[in-house]
């Protein structure tokens, strides 16, 4: 077996539009619900505001200003080597409300514009369609994707996209980190995956699958769409992938993550195979859950299954069954326990590369599809030393173990993979608690958690180290 990489191995970057274009209103860009998310810290959930409340500071709003400086970034993601760049299309951009029958002609001459320049620096669009933006009036109008009527919103907004883009954009996903709100507990990700807002609700794990069999729905008519529009098209679920370890040999514990896993990562079955594993059908009627399936759903689910599985990969998690709890009411709150195997970053996230290998076979072993890494990369304080210059070994390093896994995983253990995107390329605002001090980039960017900082680039270690990765299709490291 050979020990080197394909030459057409996709080295890039990742990125999502909100967390870096800024311009939160320009050119008729509407509210999303990234607009109206406040800075949290690390042992601080972000806000969630109702409405854009005057004198709040949203850290989105301008996030990395990337909508004007795109060209200058470009370049220097071209000067690391770049064979490929991930980002995705707000939604807002193209249809404000989500609601208007037209598209909003600037929002997609925007990506044009950017696409072209990407594919004049040599550079493949990798281009996810939701990735936390759904416009905030369809959160206060329909109570997001828990509505049917969503599903066609969506639907509409992403056909828009495929059509117009079909000639400079292959790689497509449909909805990021799709399974993220498995953890209904936590407000923040089913705010952002599917604009659920909870409060004082009591059904939230049964509004939780509504929300997800609707994305589900809509992905699938998305691919099939997408492959009757441009039959060339490469289309993606992507999936937030934390393998489940068992805290011990304990048979409840080994069964508890067996089990964890199972509701996790069932939405990939769906992607895949078309329909739901049994399990969960089961799991739904012992719950008394009433999810609305519809006969045209269950078919729309089949024929769109996808091409590939796009995933992110940044920890590990264990399980351990506490006393008192049944497999149905484990929650990630609840159950899951520290790895004393494992260091942490400062948020807490375990750094685990082995657990990345792991991911790559146990993925390859269910689904038999080609992966590609989307996500993957180290959130991080970064400091000017005394030369002025940022010297993240430790970025270096965590990225540097994982790569190695990765490796192994694809020359020892033949999964196919596609390419490896790094978070956060450049420093971006945080997802999760809204901060710009949480770092991840190769390029530094000059801005504060207040919002305050030039916003001026320039290059970590890192982004030597990367470029050398490149160029050397993964040989040195
Ligand atoms: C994933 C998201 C990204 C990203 C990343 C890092 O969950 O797809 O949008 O932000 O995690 O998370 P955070 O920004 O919270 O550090």
């Amino acid at each position: 077996m050979s020990t080197s990489l394909p030459n057409n191995f996709l080295w890039g970057g990742a990125v999502a539009a909100h967390q870096l274009e800024g311009a939160w209103k320009e050119d008729d860009k509407g509210v999303s619900v990234a607009d109206v998310m406040t800075v949290g810290g690390p042992n601080k959930e972000r806000t969630i505001t109702d409405g854009v409340v005057p004198g709040e500071y949203y850290p989105n709003h301008e996030a990395i200003d990337f909508y004007h400086r795109y060209k200058e970034d470009i370049a220097l993601f071209k000067e690391m080597g770049f064979k490929c760049f991930r980002t995705s299309i707000a939604w807002t951009r193209i249809y404000p409300t989500g609601e208007e029958s037209e598209p909003n002609e600037a929002g997609l001459k925007f990506y044009d514009d950017l696409f072209d320049e990407l594919i004049r620096n040599g550079i493949e669009p990798v281009i996810t369609l939701s990735h936390f933006e759904l416009p905030y009036h369809l959160v206060t109008e329909y109570g997001g994707f828990r509505n049917r009527k969503v599903i066609d919103l969506f639907v509409k907004f992403a056909t828009t996209c495929l059509n117009r883009y079909k000639d400079k954009v292959k790689y497509w996903m449909t909805f990021n980190e799709i399974n993220n709100q498995a953890n209904y507990d936590n407000d923040f990700l089913v705010f952002t995956n599917s604009g659920l807002h909870f409060q004082s609700e009591e059904n939230r794990e049964e509004g939780m699958y509504q929300a997800a069999h609707n994305e589900l729905v809509a992905s699938a008519r998305i691919v099939k769409i997408g492959h009757e529009i441009n039959p060339d098209f490469e289309i993606g679920c992507m999936i937030a992938m934390g393998p489940i370890y068992p805290a011990s040999m304990n048979p409840d514990d080994v069964l508890s993550a067996q089990k964890a896993m199972e509701k996790n990562y069932f939405f990939a079955d769906v992607h895949v195979h078309g329909e739901y594993p049994e399990f969960l059908t089961k799991y739904w009627s012992r719950k008394g859950f009433n999810i609305e399936i519809t006969e045209q759903d269950l078919q729309d689910l089949k024929l769109g299954t996808v091409d590939y599985i796009g995933f992110s990969y940044y920890m590990s998690h264990a399980i351990s069954k506490k006393e008192g709890y049944s497999f149905d009411n484990m929650t990630p709150k609840n159950s899951q326990v520290r790895n004393s195997y494992l260091e942490a970053s400062d948020w807490g996230w375990q750094i685990d590369p082995k657990g990345l290998r792991y991911a790559l076979n146990w993925f390859t072993d269910k689904y038999h599809l080609p992966l590609f890494i989307v996500e993957n990369g180290f959130g991080a304080y970064d400091k000017r030393d005394a030369d002025g210059q940022i010297h993240d070994a430790y970025r270096i390093d965590y990225l540097r173990e994982h790569i190695r896994q990765m490796k192994l995983a694809m020359t020892e253990d033949g999964v196919d993979l596609m390419g490896y995107t790094p978070w956060g390329c450049i420093d971006l605002v945080s997802a999760g608690t809204g901060e710009m001090e949480k770092r991840y980039g190769f390029i530094y960017v000059d801005k504060n958690n207040q919002g305050e900082g030039s916003l001026e680039r320039s290059k970590k270690d890192s982004f030597y180290w990367f470029k050398d990765v490149i160029a050397s299709n993964g040989e040195n490291l």
